[in-house]
């Protein structure tokens, strides 16, 4: 573990809840939340908890989902369990549930983990005194479980049940004039895009593969005559095979012009690992340290930052990636072999670090990467730069009251203070053992968790009013 030379120093809040990997989709799905607790597991090993803050996030409400989501359909994801499915057939046509999306045992508590993360320490920072995300305490917060991109309003779709990326920004908005949203997940982060579309508070640009491809969005032009002056939303399509130097080529100077000419006060970075090589679902070639190159570069601008995991199908890759992203936003390179960890044996037979590029063919001719630049450049120029909005004294929700009372009075210390002190013991306390198919997952006896408050607010659905 190196510290990497001329790079700030930053304060990293860590978050991570160990049932996350006792999560399981069902047989033969690609989505595989154990890969969170290796990711974990390596973070652990490597020593990385001497350079950050760990903590366990509360997880979701009901109600606090309800920022995006309708009532009605984060009531049936609360209600909805494998014994009762067969009750609830045309709510599962209705909300797209079903095989991409796949009702597991334990399913809310899940969403609930993953949106927790995401958004948690942005209200734990507004309890503790004023946005100190952007100021001292925490510089950039890291949720691995969140970055679920595809989920809707009122939908699940692409694994994704929750948007925890869309709650988490909301969260951010109430101190930020403008956020930017960054998605290098194979997959075109489509429930981001549509949840701002008619906004211009938040920027969002993804990346990703473009043509007969889940969920076939994303082309790179504007929907509609309107949309060009109206929305803040920037596709990059990219074919397959693309490799390290060519999508740097791509992502830095795009992202330049844009951080520079949109000016965010704070960035959400959706990482999905399905763009490395040899991704299960994923046809991009991304080494290990191109994908993190990305990582690197936006940690640069020394904004806000928070980090989300995505997509990633090749459960060893994506954990050695987002170990060594975690060291990158530390500030330090995770280096060598694997450290022995619970998961040692999925490293082998080289047990390295290291996410290799294959010799597979790159569809991507300089010519289309030159178009690509150029027609982002196009598409600011029909735009206003760094939009502003009157911003107010932050104003509370109509829970905040509620919430910071409990938060005083019913807060269970140990789920919110942070772990500085975690050794090894700590780590093989926190650890279960996992199987990848066939645990049957979900916290049913868990009780550490309060609610907070009554449910529903008058305007549930802000971001339609932003
Ligand atoms: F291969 C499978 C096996 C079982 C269940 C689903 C899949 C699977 C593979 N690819 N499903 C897909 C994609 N779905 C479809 C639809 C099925 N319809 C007929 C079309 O092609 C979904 C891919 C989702 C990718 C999610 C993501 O990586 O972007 C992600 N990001 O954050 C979380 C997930
Ligand atoms: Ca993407």
């Amino acid at each position: 573990m190196d510290p990497i030379m001329g790079e700030s120093k930053k304060r990293v809040c860590y978050f991570f809840d160990s049932d996350i990997g006792n999560y399981h989709y069902g047989p033969g799905h690609p989505m595989k939340p154990t890969r969170i607790r290796m990711c974990h597991s390596l973070v652990m090993n490597y020593g990385l908890y001497k350079k950050m803050e760990i903590f366990r996030a509360k997880p979701a409400t009901k109600r606090e989902m309800t920022q995006f989501h309708t009532d009605e359909y984060v009531d049936f994801l609360n209600r909805i369990n494998p014994d009762n499915a067969h009750q609830f057939g045309k709510e599962q046509v209705k909300y797209n549930v079903g095989d991409d999306c796949p009702v597991f045992d334990g399913l809310f508590e899940y969403c609930s983990i993953s949106a927790g993360g995401s958004m948690g320490q942005f209200l734990r920072c507004s309890r503790e005194g004023a946005a100190r995300l952007s100021r001292d305490k925490c510089d950039i917060a890291v949720n691995w479980a969140g970055g679920l991109h595809h989920a809707k309003k009122a939908e699940a779709s692409g694994f994704c049940y929750v948007n925890d990326i869309v709650l988490g920004i909301l969260e951010l908005l109430r101190y930020h004039q403008r956020v930017l949203y960054i998605d290098i997940d194979v997959h075109h982060g489509d429930g981001v895009e549509e949840a701002f579309y008619t906004t211009d508070r938040v920027m969002s640009v993804s990346f990703h593969k473009y043509g007969e491809f889940f969920p076939g969005t994303g082309e790179g032009r504007a929907r509609g005559e309107s949309d060009v002056l109206f929305s803040y939303a920037v596709n990059v399509p990219l074919r397959d095979g693309i490799k390290d130097e060519a999508y740097k080529s791509v992502f830095e100077p795009t992202m330049r012009h844009i951080i520079e000419w949109y000016r965010p006060g704070a960035i959400v970075l959706q990482c999905g690992a399905d763009s490395l090589s040899g991704d299960f679902l994923g046809s991009f070639n991304l080494s290990m340290r191109g994908h993190a190159a990305c990582v690197s570069f936006i940690r640069s601008f020394n904004l806000p930052l928070l980090m989300l995991g995505g997509g990633g199908y090749t459960v060893k890759s994506v954990a050695r990636t987002w170990a060594y992203e975690t060291g990158i936003a530390a500030g330090v390179e995770l280096q060598g072999t694997i450290p022995n960890n619970e998961y040692y044996e999925y490293y082998g037979p080289d047990y390295e670090l290291n996410v290799r590029p294959s010799n597979m063919t790159d569809h991507n001719t300089p010519e289309y990467l030159d178009k690509i630049r150029e027609s982002v450049v196009e598409l600011l120029k029909t735009k206003t730069a760094a939009p502003s909005v009157q911003m107010h004294h932050v104003p509370k929700l109509a829970h905040d009251d509620e919430d910071d009372a409990e938060m005083e009075d019913e807060e269970d210390k140990d789920n919110r203070k942070p772990m500085r002190l975690w050794d090894k013991a700590k780590v093989h306390e926190t650890s279960l053992s996992d199987s990848e198919d066939e645990g049957t997952g979900g916290r049913k006896h868990r009780q550490s968790h309060k609610t907070f408050g009554k449910a529903s607010v008058a305007d549930p659905h802000p971001v339609d009013k932003l």
